[in-house]
């Protein structure tokens, strides 16, 4: 179990979220996403696969050469020539990744273990010889044989590996076995443990946290839960989920998250989901007459964590599910003042428009005039 002494956050969004669909940040776009993440506090950002493209290449330089306190790391193969050219960069980290379960030996490399693991060693260490701080991934972990993970791990570590990464590549783990998983393999290695999650099945945010439960010291993300596919576990989840429920004590800035959200959001013109987490326009609001009257007197009733310490605001919707009492606090709130006798005509009214899903306070006034009521 990690006693969440060291927890690290290595975002992803500039690497692996810009392989979204539809998705391509501009070099400046990167750039002030790169420093916003700075200044919410994650520990690595991933800046990007130099190999992909020139514009890529470019972006890497560009994000190396900021004067920021994160650790960067460019991304690659393990091949020679992905190392050269984070060498020619100059970035301290590399992270290099090597598809280890069968499907990858056979279809990506058409190697035998032993082949695999005399590729792997020599990569890690010529990446070492280079002066790279390297953390080494094994791609597809998640359906790799255990012994051969531990092999792998073992080798990398002795050829001077830094960290060593397992992805769940298509998101086919649980939260319980993830933590079988990295607690087993944080007992056979010395070095610290990341994973990389994928939300195929809708559980990456469980699986990372799973994974630290389990001992790994750092876990990938990306604003948005941007990626391949589904994506990877959303940066506001996993923070807040840390911050809130396992009560650890990180730097990170939670009052930054909606500006991140934004700002990739519309870099990467992908709608977010009105009830996603933390940070979707439904994550604060209540609706429910009964819901809305307990938050009124305390919003711990309904809410998990308060939505000022994430900068956002609380909202109360009018519509049919609507109580007196929130519909009383609702013309409260824009200075008008009825009757009981009007409070309930006007909510007999509303209940009788269930095509209306949400009243503003100046349709409620016009439709306070339209009874005939003054206000
Ligand atoms: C990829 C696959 C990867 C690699 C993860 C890593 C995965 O897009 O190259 O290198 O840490 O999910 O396995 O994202
Ligand atoms: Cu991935």
């Amino acid at each position: 179990m990690n006693s969440f002494s060291k927890i690290e956050i290595l975002d992803s969004t500039l690497r692996e979220g810009e392989q979204t669909p539809g998705v391509s940040f501009t070099i400046k776009q990167k750039v002030t996403i790169a420093k916003l993440l700075d200044d919410f506090g994650v520990d690595f950002i991933e800046l990007g696969h130099p190999a992909v493209s020139p514009d890529v290449y470019a972006a890497v330089e560009t994000l190396n050469d900021l004067d920021l306190k994160v650790k960067k790391i460019a991304h690659g193969r393990a091949s020679k020539s992905d190392i050269n050219d984070a060498v020619a960069i100059g970035v301290e980290w590399m992270g290099m990744f090597f598809g280890t379960s069968p499907l990858s030996l056979k279809h990506k490399f058409d190697v035998s273990k032993k082949e695999a693991l005399e590729r792997i060693q020599t990569t890690v260490k010529y990446g070492k010889d280079k002066g790279l701080k390297l953390r080494f991934t094994a791609e597809d972990a998640s359906r790799t044989e255990f012994d051969f993970l531990v092999q792998v791990g073992k080798l990398i570590q002795e050829s001077g590996a830094d960290r060593y990464s397992l992805a769940d590549t298509v998101g086919c783990l649980t939260p319980t076995k993830t933590k079988e998983l990295i607690g087993r393999i944080v007992t056979e290695l010395d070095i610290p443990i990341h994973v990389h999650c994928h939300n195929d099945f809708g559980m990456a945010t469980a699986n990372a946290l799973s994974a630290l439960e389990a001992g790994a010291q750092c876990v990938d993300v990306a604003v948005n839960g941007l990626g391949e596919r589904c994506g990877l576990p959303p940066i506001a989840e996993v923070v807040t989920a840390l911050v809130n429920i396992y009560k650890v004590n990180g730097n990170w800035d939670l009052s930054i998250l909606p500006e991140l959200t934004h700002l990739v959001g519309s870099f990467s013109n992908l709608q977010l989901k009105a009830n996603q987490p933390i940070v979707g326009e439904n994550a604060f609001t209540h609706k429910a007459g009964l819901h809305v009257k307990a938050v009124a007197k305390d919003p711990r009733s309904y809410e998990a964590i308060a939505p000022e310490t994430l900068n956002r605001k609380r909202k109360l919707i009018i519509d049919k599910y609507t109580s007196s009492y929130a519909l009383k606090n609702k013309f409260n709130e824009i200075g008008v003042s009825l009757t009981e006798m009007e409070l309930a005509a006007v909510l007999k009214e509303i209940k009788s428009h269930p095509e209306k899903v949400s009243w503003t306070g100046i349709e409620l006034i016009y439709l306070t005039k339209s009874m005939g009521i003054k206000t």
